[in-house]
Parts: C-alpha cells; structure tokens; sequence
C-alpha cells in the first residue's frame, strides 16, 4: 500500500507547494493513520500556538497533524495556524459516536475559517473495523452535518488505520482534487 500512495503524492511532485492539515479529535486516529501513509519521517513539534503539531514532507507537500479538542485558548491563532490550506483532512472516530457532537462543534470553527474556504475536504470515517461499534461513513457525514459546509470539494471515505482499508481510496481522491485545480 505505501508503494502506491507513494506514487500517488508523486503526482503532486513539482507542481508548487502544497499545505494540508489533518485535524480531529484526541484518540480518533490521526498519528496511526500518518504512520500508515509513510509519507516520510514524521516531526514533532511545538509552534506557538502551543500544542505538539506533527509534521511530515513528501518532496514538495507539507502535511500537519493536530487535535482539534482542547484547544479553547489557542482559538485566536488558528486563522494563521491554517493560512494556505490546500487540504483539509478531518479523521473521525466512527466507533466513537458519543463525541461525533464534540467533532463536528470543533470542525464547525475550522470550516468557516476564511483560510479553508477553498480548501478541498477528506472526512476520514476511520476505525471500521470495530464491527458493531462503527456507524458508516454516511451516517457520520449526517453526524458533522456535512452537506451543509460552504466547501464545495469534499469527500467521505470509510477506512480503517489498522487495516489500512479505506487509506487508498481517500488519498486517490485527494490528490485526484488537488491535481484537478491546478
Ligand atoms: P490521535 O493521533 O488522533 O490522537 P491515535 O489517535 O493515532 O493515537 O490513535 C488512538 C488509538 O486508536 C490508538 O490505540 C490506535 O491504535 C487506535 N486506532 C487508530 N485507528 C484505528 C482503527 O482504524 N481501528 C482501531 N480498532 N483502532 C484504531 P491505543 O490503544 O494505542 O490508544
Ligand atoms: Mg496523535
């Protein structure tokens, strides 16, 4: 799998800068889902803004990792924190319906940002492999209220970061985006 999401980032190579961010809640996957995607080697930092951001390069893409929850301080410097956002990427825990609320209250701020207006947006319904837990990707979509974003471009996939179900086909659908605008 990592061969091929390798040669799909290549499609992106050269092109110009791209900047994504992947956001969600804590625990809903995003650091085992970056280890997964073996982009390169992830960075962890601490900008400014105050909580850990972890970081990897694939030649020109610059992708950023960081939890949505229990950033009620920080709200103020999030609009420079997501300045040029090419792509948004939201994991959610779809095993975790009790917190679809607190996700989509969370993802609600980032979205009307001016900074993501035209950002494409992959919602990843992670951990379907948790049978009898997971709702589908469809109910999680219902759940964040998704049809009702201003951002024209998005996409939900259900996958797994365990299995790595799911992982292709959102990236296809990514990189398939960013390469349409260009
Ligand atoms: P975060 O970076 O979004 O905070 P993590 O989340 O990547 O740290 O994952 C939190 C926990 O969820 C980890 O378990 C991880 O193994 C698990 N997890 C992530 N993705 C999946 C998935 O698709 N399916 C299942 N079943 N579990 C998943 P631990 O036990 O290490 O806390
Ligand atoms: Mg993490």
């Amino acid at each position: 799998m990592g061969a091929v999401i390798s040669s799909l980032w290549d499609r992106l190579y050269g092109r110009r800068a791209y900047r994504i961010c992947m956001v969600g809640l804590d625990g809903a996957g995003k650091t085992t889902l970056l280890y997964r995607l073996r982009l390169g080697e992830v960075v962890e930092t601490t900008p400014t803004i105050g909580c850990n951001v972890e970081t990897v390069r694939w030649g020109n893409v610059q992708l950023q990792v960081w939890d949505l929850s229990g950033q009620q301080g920080l709200r103020a410097s999030w609009q420079a924190y997501f300045a040029g956002t090419d792509a948004l990427i939201v994991v959610a825990d779809a095993a975790d319906v009790a917190r679809l609320g607190e996700l989509r209250t969370e993802l609600e701020r980032v979205l009307q940002m001016e900074a993501v207006a035209d950002a494409v947006v992959l919602v990843w319904a992670n951990k379907q492999d948790k049978h009898g837990e997971a709702v589908s990707a469809v109910e999680v979509s219902e759940r964040l209220r998704l049809h009702q974003r201003k951002q024209a471009d998005w996409h939900i996939e259900p996958c797994s970061a365990v299995t790595g179900d799911g992982l292709e086909a959102g990236m296809r659908w990514l990189v398939d985006a960013l390469a349409a605008r260009e």
